[in-house]
């Protein structure tokens, strides 16, 4: 990429003096990683193979107990929440799969929505079910569980549940399932330790039973909420027996914010990927509890520890590796659009600084029990600025480089705010 001087050239266009920047950061980081022994195309190749699902429960603004605001343009329909995830697609290059959530997006035309998402460039990743509501009409409630019911015919209700989800997923083309269970109780003594998680095994073993060919199930766990005093499926351990029973197309989903404070949840990534049961993940971040917030926002070393797990377990080839990558957020504040942009970006430059550690030696340091330099190793990759190698990736891929500020020039709010609030539809050919 040659650069020339700037003073006999007429005023770039803001596009054209953002590219000139990229490529002379792009060049100067290049320029730096090779004089440590690294290619900064091998990461952008990598970074390019990157792909995240974003949940079809996201494209709305959420909102707490306490309030929700809703901004302008929100989707109204499953087809106006596929315009704007393939939006999400078209800027980032990353976001080419939705995750629905059923009964909140049941298709009414399962092959029409197939055939709109194609159209969109967009597929379908792993169904999530919804055992942790009543919906209107549902003979039996599961009030006090579902799969971990006392009653065995809230039990059977909750396996049909499953059953359906899986057949809407493989007429989507989708092949996994996310099985999150609200099951739990609020006071010692309200419910059996042990049988509730018996009897949510026995139910799994009936939904793992019926699993389509080439299907997995993805078990999530949760320490609490909306149970207050014990979650059936509480932590990684439980998850893990559950997988581990099940059988090997049983494996566990870490959602980031399912981890009490200061849980080491790099640790149990590893955990899982020993034991050949990760499945894959809900990106998010948290301060506190189930947060929901934007990846990458309150622990962003935490997210590149996690990523250096995984970016040591595709280097080893692992055994079982082929985790989901899927966002599981509430955007109570942002832009929707703007936060899942924001959040591709973050997992993407997470990604690329894990490709940047120094493995040999790191193994070497570790090795040689240097601690100082093992741990600065990580730290060279983690402290190197890599978002000229995510916007060289987006960029080769067709997409944005920054994607949040292009968003905002394209008016893609303000147009489906008008369009959405006038009851019409916009194609997202119209960014
Ligand atoms: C539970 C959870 C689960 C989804 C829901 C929307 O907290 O993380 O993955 O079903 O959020
Ligand atoms: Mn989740």
């Amino acid at each position: 990429m040659s650069t020339v001087g700037d003073e006999a050239r007429p005023a770039l266009s803001p596009g054209a003096a953002a590219l000139r920047n990229h490529e002379r950061d792009y060049d100067a980081l290049a320029e730096r990683l090779a004089r440590r022994g690294q290619r900064a195309e091998t990461v952008v190749d990598a970074v390019g193979r990157f792909a995240v699902a974003v949940p079809s429960w996201a494209l709305g603004t959420g909102g707490t107990r306490f309030g929700r605001f809703p901004g302008p343009g929100e989707p109204r329909t499953l087809a106006e929440k596929l315009a704007d995830v393939a939006v999400v697609h078209r800027l980032t290059g990353a976001a080419p799969r939705v995750s629905l959530h059923i009964p909140w997006d049941e298709p009414d035309d399962v092959p029409a929505l197939r055939a709109h998402a194609a159209e969109l460039g967009l597929g379908f990743d792993a169904v999530n079910s919804n055992t942790f509501q009543d919906q209107p009409g549902q003979p039996l409630s599961y009030k006090l569980g579902s799969f971990s019911h006392p009653d065995a015919a809230v039990r059977r209700q909750a396996v049909e549940h499953h059953r359906h989800v899986i057949a809407v997923g493989q007429a989507l083309g989708a092949d996994a399932i996310t099985v999150w269970l609200a099951d739990g109780s609020n006071y010692p003594g309200q419910m059996s330790l042990r049988q509730s998680f018996e009897r949510v095994l026995d139910c799994l073993r009936d939904v793992y039973a019926g699993l389509p060919a080439g299907w997995r199930l993805f078990t999530e766990h949760k320490p609490y909420e909306p149970a207050f005093y014990a979650t059936v499926v509480q932590d990684w351990g439980s998850s893990l027996l559950l997988a581990q029973t099940l059988g090997e197309r049983a494996q566990c989903l870490v959602d980031l914010g399912h981890h009490l404070p200061n849980t080491n949840i790099e640790l149990v990534v590893a955990r899982l990927l020993g034991a050949a049961k990760l499945g894959g993940f809900h990106f998010n971040d948290s301060k506190y509890g189930d947060d929901d917030l934007t990846a990458g926002s309150i622990k962003p070393y935490g997210l590149f520890l996690i990523f250096h797990e995984l970016v040591l377990a595709e280097r080893e080839r692992l055994a079982g590796f082929r985790p989901a990558y899927m966002i599981d957020q509430s955007h109570n504040i942002k832009d929707p659009i703007e936060d899942l942009l924001q959040t591709v970006d973050q997992l993407q430059l997470a990604y690329a600084k894990a490709q940047l550690v120094d493995h040999a030696a790191l193994a070497a340091y570790q090795e040689s029990g240097d601690v100082l330099l093992a741990e600065r190793t990580l730290k060279d990759a983690f402290e190197t600025d890599a978002r000229p190698l995510v916007a060289e990736a987006r960029r080769r891929a067709g997409a944005a480089l920054d994607p949040v500020l292009a968003f905002r020039a394209s008016g893609y709010r303000a147009r489906v705010a008008a369009q959405r609030s006038g009851g019409g539809y916009v194609p997202p050919q119209s960014l």
